[in-house]
């Protein structure tokens, strides 16, 4: 067997969005205690590990992704006694807690930034990307405050993610600094050792309290081209930007430093966010060495842009299409083997609801198709992901007004896209953040039928999906055919069979306009060879397979009650261990 064996290649993550988890004190907002009463649950679904989206003190620009204090809890998740605690009570149950180490910029709101934006020879000046407006004449006297004028003289014309100049003027010291996120995330000056002194010692402060690993955000884009040349008009900073911000010239030199002086000194996980990272450089920061990362979030399969056919950047309302979505998963799984392990994930906090955008949430296909989903994705090679709410198969939430979206992008891409430059309507914004919108992700996890779907008993702080009545985690939880225990099945599948976590991915039917279909092997000296083979049905129809004809072994797991030979019916999935 070429891979070496890790507990984090055998575990199953099971990913948490604090603020609309479990409100424990009736503010409306999800918090730490909350979560600690819902141990039990993630534990009866069978999941290993627990991720926690970001915790720390924080204005919540961006929910969380916008860090006033790495050492302190946010306010209204509870205190650091409170996650001490999660964290004791987590253990107990053999539960490990991974933290989202957000280190490619920071708050404007953090202690550091307050201090670099005084004046240009504060010590703490270059833990920040600072320069100089372009293309000033001497003697100009012209008004520095019109934002036309900041505008036209930004130090060159990358756009931030979330729409809009990656630049931000400071009339302070009369430079801008740079923001790949929004004008209040400026981004860290990695370059600077002092910064990675920094972040290097608060990484140690967690882990020496005990927390079993990091997903690192946008660790891909902490090194940028120092010569900060402009790139294509309007291309983002993952557009034709990308070779200036992601995978930039030091971000191994960086990632190494940080395993010496961190990571390897402990026996944690990590997964790199691995923004605009190809295949091919996938595989330098998840390598098999172990001098980087364990492993990396590839986006291919989920950018918005590549697989359905954009109106605008990612905003899109066109369904993604299977020959795309396996073609990519399947050159990501042949294409990491016995080089680099990998991760596998439908959904996050970024993303819409799984079973909307890659199943049917029709009342007639959701659960079979949620269940056929998941058979595809969990049966792969790499550590599988599940997002809050997925395992009992929440839907794409409907927003009929902007004012009820709260997302930092969705807003400035209707600010920009809409009421500025009219480049689309108002309505078909709206149907593209039903599609692909992350709020879809962010409404609040459905406990049960009762006010508020059980998720708190004051008013919650974003709306509840009106579905909660059918689509909950009591309900979930009374029915033995439900996606739930679907999902407890997999998972417990992925525990007991190890040819399931490290056997060797083979592509079946590669042209098949309907199946995704594969095969793991893993030949063990002592175990003999094992074969599980996968056929999922991504179509609402009755189509011909013959995978299974003259197929004899045991079957593993299938979302139908019974098969027809020669046939898989529509979104049933199986597969067979031989
Ligand atoms: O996401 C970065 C990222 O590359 C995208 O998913 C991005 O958020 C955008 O939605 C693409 O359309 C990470 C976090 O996961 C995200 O929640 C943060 O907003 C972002 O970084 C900034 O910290
Ligand atoms: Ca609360």
């Amino acid at each position: 067997m070429s891979d070496k064996r890790a507990w984090w290649k055998e575990a199953v993550i099971y990913q948490i969005y604090p603020r609309s988890f479990a409100d424990s004190n009736g503010d409306g907002i999800g918090d730490l205690n909350g979560i600690i009463g819902k141990l039990d649950y993630v534990k009866k679904l069978g999941a290993d590990v627990i991720w926690l989206n970001p915790i720390y003190k924080s204005p919540n620009d961006d929910n969380g992704y916008d860090i006033a204090d790495y050492r302190d809890i946010m306010t209204e998740f509870g205190t650091m006694a409170d996650f001490d605690r999660l964290l004791a009570e987590a253990h107990i149950r053999g539960l490990r807690i991974v933290m989202d180490l957000v280190v490619n910029h920071t708050s404007d709101e953090n202690a550091w930034f307050i201090e670099s934006r005084k004046s240009k020879d504060n010590p703490y000046r270059d833990f920040y990307i600072w320069k100089d407006p372009k293309n000033v004449s001497e003697g100009d006297t012209a008004d520095r405050s019109d934002p036309k004028w900041q505008d036209e003289h930004a130090p060159n014309n990358w756009e931030s993610c979330f729409s809009g100049s990656a630049w931000q003027y400071d009339q302070t010291t009369g430079q801008y600094y740079l923001h790949c996120f929004s004008k209040k995330q400026p981004d860290l000056n990695w370059e600077n050792p002092k910064v990675r002194d920094e972040v290097f010692d608060m990484m140690n402060w967690w882990c020496q309290k005990g927390i079993d690993g990091f997903r690192m955000d946008v660790i891909s884009m902490i090194s940028k081209v120092q010569s900060y040349p402009d790139g294509k008009v309007n291309d983002g900073v993952y557009g034709d930007l990308n070779p200036y911000v992601c995978n930039g010239p030091h971000v191994h030199e960086y990632l190494q430093e940080m395993n010496r002086r961190v990571l390897s000194k402990y026996d944690i996980m990590t997964v790199g966010e691995a923004a605009g990272v190809t295949l091919e450089q996938a595989t330098h920061y998840a390598n098999n060495d172990g001098a980087e990362l364990g492993m990396v979030f590839h986006f291919e399969h989920t950018d918005g842009g590549q697989n359905s056919d954009a109106m605008i950047g990612k905003w899109s309302v066109n369904p993604p299409k299977l020959s795309y979505i396996r073609s990519t998963l399947n050159k990501w799984q042949t294409g990491l083997e016995g080089k680099a392990w990998g991760s596998l994930y439908w959904d996050n906090h970024d993303q819409p609801r799984a079973v909307s955008r890659f199943g049917n949430d029709s009342p007639e296909w959701r659960v079979r198709s949620a269940k056929m989903i998941a058979t595809c994705l969990h049966f792969q090679k790499g550590t599988p992901y599940v997002y809050q709410g997925e395992e009992i198969g929440m839907t794409n939430m409907h927003f009929s007004s902007v004012e009820d979206c709260n997302d930092i992008e969705e807003r400035n891409a209707y600010r920009q896209y809409v009421t500025e430059q009219h480049m689309i309507s108002s309505e078909d914004m709206l149907r593209c953040f039903d599609h692909v919108g992350r709020d879809n992700a962010r409404t609040p996890m459905q406990w049960n039928d009762g006010p508020q779907a059980g998720f708190t008993t004051g008013t919650p702080w974003f709306t509840v999906n009106p579905n909660y009545r059918e689509i909950n985690v009591e309900q979930a939880l009374a029915d033995p055919d439900s996606v739930f225990y679907y999902y407890q099945k997999l998972i417990a599948l992925r525990h007991k069979l190890p040819v399931m976590v490290y056997g060797k991915f083979i592509p079946l039917l590669e042209d098949s306009d309907s199946i995704y279909a594969y095969r793991r092997v893993l030949d063990e000296e002592g175990a003999g060879k094992q074969t599980i083979t996968v056929a999922c049905n991504w179509t609402d129809q009755k189509v011909p397979c013959s995978l299974f004809d003259d197929l004899q072994g045991e079957e593993l797991i299938t979302n139908v009650d019974s098969h027809e030979k020669g046939f898989l019916l529509p979104y049933e999935a199986r597969a067979i261990l031989s």
